[in-house]
């Protein structure tokens, strides 16, 4: 059932009509990961597919019902925010996003292909939300900055992101500062308005947050985060994610889970590769056999 308070659903940021989804270009990879490296942040258009959005929209609204999820009651989650945690567990669309030919490629270009999910949640920001606290998503891990990426976060938009209804907001250039922002502390901004079906992509070291929603509608996305191969996931996907539902998944999506070895060395369990857990296969050895 859908908690009756002010963040009940009153409507939806939609076009009425969405356009073809887009194949990225090797041209456009690499201009988005020059983008990245220059501003901390790029906007994929057009990245998902219509009905893939549609599905994940309707899946979500049936999920908060079903599932009761209430905003949490702090200001960086935000009390008129609804986020639905570990979305891997609740089916295929959720299982579709990790590992999308549009975005992935470009997530792989800023950590490697050893990454992992770190992440992957809904935010729904509702009507009369305040800011979130700009923040930078890797400003607990106690390494001096400026750092290579050990953090690269994406944002699915599944309504139109405005500035009027919450669009995420960033501060472009921030991720090569050599300090993390002062949490609570206001820092100037700039929108990232996107169309439905976009994606923002961004260097975990970017100051950001997300905005304040002035409208009456929701502003709904997907927050699919990633983290390097050899650091820890903020969401423990091996224990959240029962091994049955895990054994279901393709071979990529169980590795970016974590049932993998990073560079044949970080993840091993007694010299074995964790993937033989849900495949039974048992692959190549671990990095000191190579040698
Ligand atoms: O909802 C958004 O736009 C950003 C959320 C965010 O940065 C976070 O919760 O860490």
């Amino acid at each position: 059932m859908v908690a009756s308070n002010s963040v009940v659903p009153r409507g939806r940021a939609h076009r009425s009509t969405l356009p073809d989804v887009r194949t990225l270009t090797p041209a456009e990879l690499a201009d988005h990961t020059a983008r990245i490296g220059e501003q901390g942040y790029t906007i994929v258009p057009d990245a998902i597919e219509p009905d893939l959005v549609e599905e994940i929209d309707r899946e979500l609204h049936r999920l908060e019902g079903e599932l009761g999820t209430l905003p949490a009651t702090n200001d960086f989650e935000g009390s008129q925010t609804v986020r639905i945690y570990n979305l891997l567990v609740h089916g295929r669309p959720f299982e579709r996003i990790p590992t999308h030919p549009n975005v992935l490629p470009v997530v792989e270009s800023v950590l490697d292909d050893g990454c992992l999910i770190s992440s992957l949640s809904s935010i729904a920001i509702c009507a009369g939300e305040t800011p979130q606290p700009i923040h930078a998503d890797d400003q607990l891990m106690p390494i001096p900055k400026p750092h290579p990426p050990t953090v690269c976060n994406t944002m699915w938009a599944i309504t139109d992101f405005t500035e009027a209804n919450g669009a995420t907001r960033v501060i472009p250039g921030s991720h090569l500062a050599d300090a993390s922002p002062d949490y609570g502390t206001h820092y100037d901004s700039i929108p990232a308005d996107m169309e439905r079906g976009s994606v923002l992509v961004w260097h975990g070291s970017l100051w950001h947050g997300g905005g304040a929603n002035t409208t009456d509608q929701r502003r709904i996305g997907v927050a699919m985060n990633y983290c390097a191969g050899y650091i820890r996931q903020q969401e423990n996907q091996q224990l959240g994610i029962p091994r049955e539902i895990a054994a279901g998944f393709t071979e990529r999506l169980q590795r970016l889970c974590g049932y993998s070895v990073y560079y044949g060395l970080i993840g091993h369990i007694d010299k074995r590769d964790p993937i033989e857990l849900l495949r039974g296969e048992r692959p190549h050895g671990m990095v000191w056999d190579g040698l």
